[in-house]
């Protein structure tokens, strides 16, 4: 059997079998805010109880990788959907729906990319690349990372904006003009620009706040079409969150009529108390506040931790512990059994 029919074979057995489960079927409640997970292609396919977890704590899932560009363009004339149907079938199957991520960003590029030059090209290939992503999954996926980590590192004043291939070609319209053609490819879809460290305390972290709120306001000021402002929520659990900020930013776009969402909420922990249990409790505390500061000024349409399991995590490929203990950065561990950071996702979930 070819690899491709035989993933297809056990996917279709396992969904089925998920859905023999009483957790599977567990109805949604109406007004509750829907929690999802980040989700690897591989472990989809390759572990079940993995499926079983998301299955029954899931309303959402994105890949964490599928439908980036390494993956959905191996050349320039060819697209792949392979990773992407995989995950909307196993969504499908279990009553969920499924976030896109993403179609413009730095990171997971092709190398044949590098040969785009020139504001021409650069908007030929954007364009042909965000109506084909967001056209095939039409009326499927409801939301999408159009604009993913736009803002510098450390932005000052009028470089506010990271270098990428399409800033370099296009000058700061790049974002606009992506915003536009994910419009016309879907026009009921949510259109959110995603974004990390805009959580804690900090002069950095207030700035990047600041930033991002620069470039939403530029938009809506010219009529783009932008819907939401992702809090991609790598927490990096040593800092406290800055909760006035958060809430104060959270309003600011509200008055735009901008909503939020968390999309990728892990709590790196290498720098936290190497007992788990306090480790746990400082880890969903964070979460607490996080949560709590942004719904003080307007809940978030969705929250999703970046994986689900200890098990299957990118934490540790930049933030391993120096005592050599695992990290713990998600609502589940090793063994899918839930931790206090799952409780706190729940809790405030079913308060919405
Ligand atoms: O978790 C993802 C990791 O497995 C990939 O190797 C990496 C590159 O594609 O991307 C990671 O996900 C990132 C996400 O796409 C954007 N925000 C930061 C995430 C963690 O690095």
């Amino acid at each position: 059997m070819r690899r491709r029919d035989f993933v297809q074979v056990s996917l279709a057995v396992a969904a089925h079998a998920v859905l023999q489960m009483p957790a599977a079927q567990a109805a949604v409640p109406s007004r509750r805010i829907p929690y999802g997970s980040a989700v690897r292609g591989d472990a989809l396919v390759d572990d079940y109880d993995y499926r079983t977890a998301l299955a029954e704590h899931c309303q959402l899932v994105v890949p964490e990788g599928g439908l980036k560009w390494e993956v959905v363009r191996p050349s320039e004339d060819r697209f792949d959907f392979y990773e992407g149907d995989k995950l909307l079938a196993f969504a499908d199957q279990n009553g969920m729906k499924m976030r896109g991520h993403t179609l413009i960003w730095h990171g997971a590029m092709p190398g044949w990319t590098s040969s785009i030059h020139g504001a021409k090209a650069a908007e030929k290939a954007m364009s042909k690349h965000i109506h084909t992503v967001v056209g095939q999954y039409k009326g499927r996926i409801p939301s999408w990372d159009v604009i993913n980590e736009a803002i510098a590192d450390d932005p000052r004043g009028s470089d506010h904006l990271r270098p990428n291939l399409w800033f370099e070609n296009m000058g700061k319209g790049y974002i606009e003009t992506a915003f536009r053609r994910a419009s016309e490819a879907d026009p009921q879809v949510q259109l959110v620009i995603n974004e990390y460290d805009i959580e804690c305390v900090g002069e950095t972290y207030k700035n990047r706040r600041n930033a991002l709120l620069r470039v939403v306001r530029d938009l809506r000021d010219r009529g783009a079409p932008i819907h939401a402002v992702g809090f991609q929520g790598h927490l990096k659990g040593q800092y406290e969150i800055d909760k006035e900020g958060v809430s104060s930013f959270v309003a600011e776009l509200k008055a735009m009529d901008v909503d939020v969402l968390v999309t990728e909420l892990d709590v790196i922990d290498n720098l936290l108390p190497a007992d788990e249990k306090e480790r746990d409790q400082v880890i969903a505390g964070r979460v607490t506040d996080l949560l709590q500061a942004i719904s003080d000024a307007n809940p978030p349409t969705a929250i999703l931790t970046w994986g689900i399991t200890d098990r299957y995590t990118w934490v540790p490929m930049w933030f391993t512990r120096d005592d050599g203990r695992l990290n713990r950065p998600l609502p589940l561990d090793r063994d899918y059994k839930a931790k206090p950071m799952m409780d706190a996702i729940k809790r405030f979930a079913a308060r919405a």
